[in-house]
């Protein structure tokens, strides 16, 4: 921004008017603004203000115009993130010796692959460039008088309310839909009477984290178990009953009839997207969304597709971004959406955007509109034209440049499900999405070569990527690899079966051992393999666990895959350290300290304890024939949706 350009607008009115406040103030100022000496003063406070007010229109222009992040991430991260490491960056102190080494080896090829030099001068030439478009983008709307920048939000707008009355006649006729009949959506009771029991006290804690959210918090989001009065977070703005949603496939499969209908109904009469809210895109999605869309392939009636196409239809406003990567949180109402505040250079967020693949094809196809298959598809599109350093997927993507920002690497939060949909996104299409599955299995390749690593007793831990050097820290949301590893060892790239068979196995290894290394025998949020330790939190903010679900998920899928009685034992434990330690009487609650041997709770049942740990844990007890791996897939929240089997597309065109 040209000083000259802003010095006029500010310095006449601000020196007029400061000095004629100053002058006019108390009666010693008064008295002072007639000497030359005091003038030259006065003179010098307004040139500050000038000057202040220029510097904090400079950092306005950074972080908050359009695509001024590019300068942000350009410079502060593009630049070359082996050259600077941040201080955090480094293994800690009791890292082993391999990977402190295998930090620093890397340190020269970061940034992209092949010849160094190159990359540091392609990476340079794309900082000047976003730099360069930052600073005219800024320049141009600085340079527009208020009213002009108004009739823009104005025309803007319009034109989103435009677009959402066109979309919204997408659920208003939806087509006849063939279902083919559904396969294990209920089941017999096992036959084993203690596998019988188990089952039914699962059930049972269902029924309670139920009854208290009906009773205490029914239509909330979520319950607040030892304050018994509803919750509600921010990533759901206004929507409601985030916990029905999210609990309707469990109350179908545990065939807890009654409580279902009860839900039904306020579906029905309360669901209502025409709110002023701002969302989480990606928590509506797999909640929201997921959970309609699976009680409506479940149960077959007509309100969970309307519901979940409607929704679908609100989602659409995120896309309109110049790459079609999504905005992370929309306002459902006037359609505008912006990203977290705390992402790297305004980015959106990989583990976001790349979790909406599987809903919006099934949105697709029941609402025979081909714009939601559009939008995820131009998602892989854009991640497939990008360059990945070295075959990885950075967590952070700018929305406007469609660059990468920030090099962090994670398979927990920020980066997880990302994968699981490019595995279930092949699985989904009963195996015809060839594109999806060498996405996934390039990327865990990738995967296995630079985060994966063992500790000195022999635990398999993923670790975290920060522009080439690891964190040795491992999340619990990072425990789910261990299921995708295994759900995808059968289809894995010649010889590789048996390989990531064992990957799974020793990532639920490792998960177990977080557990059985605290006190209350549930995992903490993250755990670590430096300072000697292993498989245990060593920082405050990383000992608590919020009930979720993430290590029996693994033990479902292992259980399932390879019938290992020890799935069931860990399962077990998990179900009795929940009993032991979350269960109040108003429900069931997350815990501050998983390693003190007194309760400190958070206060939250949240709702993926409904969607997911109790529903894996019931899978876990439950027959093989209950929901087939072969013909459901699980969206990341658990909830189901079938294989678009090639049957379903024939039977379609016959009817046609
Ligand atoms: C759930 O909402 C989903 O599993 C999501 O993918 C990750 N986090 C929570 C549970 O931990």
């Amino acid at each position: 921004m040209p000083v000259g350009g802003l010095l006029p607008l500010f310095s006449s009115p601000a020196g007029s008017g400061l000095g004629g406040g100053l002058g006019g103030g108390g009666s010693g100022s008064g008295r002072k603004g007639s000497g030359p000496a005091a003038f030259r003063l006065t003179e010098k406070f307004v040139l500050l203000l000038v000057f202040s007010a220029f510097i904090t229109l400079c950092f306005g222009a950074i972080f908050f115009l359009p695509d001024s992040s590019k300068l942000l991430s350009g410079v502060l991260f593009h630049s070359s993130p082996a050259l600077q490491p941040a201080a955090d960056h480094k293994p800690g102190p009791g890292a082993r010796a391999e990977d402190a080494a295998d930090g620093r080896s890397r340190r020269g090829e970061e940034g992209a692959p092949g010849d160094p030099a190159a990359a540091l001068e392609d990476n340079l030439a794309r900082i000047r460039e976003n730099h360069e478009r930052a600073l005219r983008e800024a320049k141009e709307t600085l340079q527009k008088l208020p009213e002009e920048i108004q009739r823009d939000i104005l025309l803007e707008k319009e034109k989103v309310a435009e677009e959402q009355r066109r979309d919204r006649s997408v659920f208003r006729k939806l087509p006849p839909v063939y279902l083919m009949p559904l396969i294990g959506p209920v089941d017999q009771e096992p036959t084993d009477a203690a596998v019988r029991n188990k089952r039914a006290k699962i059930k049972e804690m269902m029924k309670h984290a139920w009854n208290n959210y009906k009773r205490y918090a029914w239509g909330q989001n979520e319950l607040k178990p030892v304050s018994k009065e509803g919750h509600s977070s921010s990533l759901f703005g206004n929507f409601k009953g985030a916990t029905i949603v999210d609990a309707l496939d469990t109350l179908f499969i545990m065939e807890m009839k009654d409580e279902f209908e009860e839900a039904k109904s306020w579906v029905e009469e309360n669901l209502n997207f025409d709110v002023n809210a701002e969302v989480s895109v990606f928590e509506v999605n797999i909640r929201f969304v997921g959970g309609l869309l699976s009680a409506y392939y479940l149960s077959g009636e007509e309100i969970f597709r309307k519901k979940a196409v409607e929704l679908g239809v609100k989602l659409l406003p995120a896309f309109r971004t110049p790459s079609g990567i999504p905005w992370a949180l929309l306002n459902i109402k006037s359609g505008i959406g912006r990203n977290w505040p705390w992402a790297s250079g305004g980015s959106s967020i990989l583990a976001e955007f790349g979790t909406l693949h599987l809903e919006f094809i099934h949105l697709s196809y029941l609402s025979g509109n081909p714009i939601f298959a559009e939008k995820v598809m131009n998602i892989r599109r854009v991640l497939n034209n990008l360059e990945k350093p070295q075959g990885l997927y950075p967590n952070y993507l700018n929305p406007s440049s469609g660059q990468w920002a920030q090099y962090h690497v994670s398979v927990g939060g920020l980066g997880d499900s990302f994968y699981e949909y490019l595995l279930k996104s092949w699985l989904m299409s009963d195996k015809t999405d060839l594109e999806a599955k060498k996405m996934y299995f390039d990327a865990v390749k990738a995967i296995e070569t630079h985060l994966i690593r063992k500790s000195s007793n022999g635990l398999t831990y993923i670790a975290e990527w920060k522009g080439g050097l690891l964190e040795h820290k491992m999340g619990h949301l990072t425990c789910f690899a261990g299921g995708m590893f295994a759900l995808g060892a059968h289809d894995a790239p010649k010889g590789l079966t048996e390989h990531y068979l064992q990957l799974g196995t020793e990532i639920a290894r490792t998960c177990h051992e977080s557990y059985n290394r605290t006190f209350m025998k549930l995992g903490p949020e993250a755990f670590r393999f430096d300072g000697g330790v292993e498989a245990i939190a060593t920082r405050q903010n990383e000992k608590y666990y919020i009930l979720r679900p993430e290590v029996v998920e693994t033990y479902m899928y292992m259980w399932r895959l390879t019938h290992d009685p020890k799935y069931r034992k860990w399962a077990w434990e998990v179900v009795e350290a929940l009993e032991n330690h979350c269960r109040l009487k108003g429900g069931y609650s997350g815990l501050r300290d998983v390693y003190l041997s007194r309760e400190s709770y958070d206060d939250v049942q949240q709702s993926f304890f409904l969607a997911e740990t109790l529903k894996y844990l019931y899978l876990i007890f439950s027959d093989d024939d209950l929901l087939p791996l072969k013909h459901w897939i699980f969206n990341t929240e658990a909830h189901l949706l079938p294989v678009l089997s090639n049957n379903i597309k024939k039977a379609e065109v016959n009817d046609q």
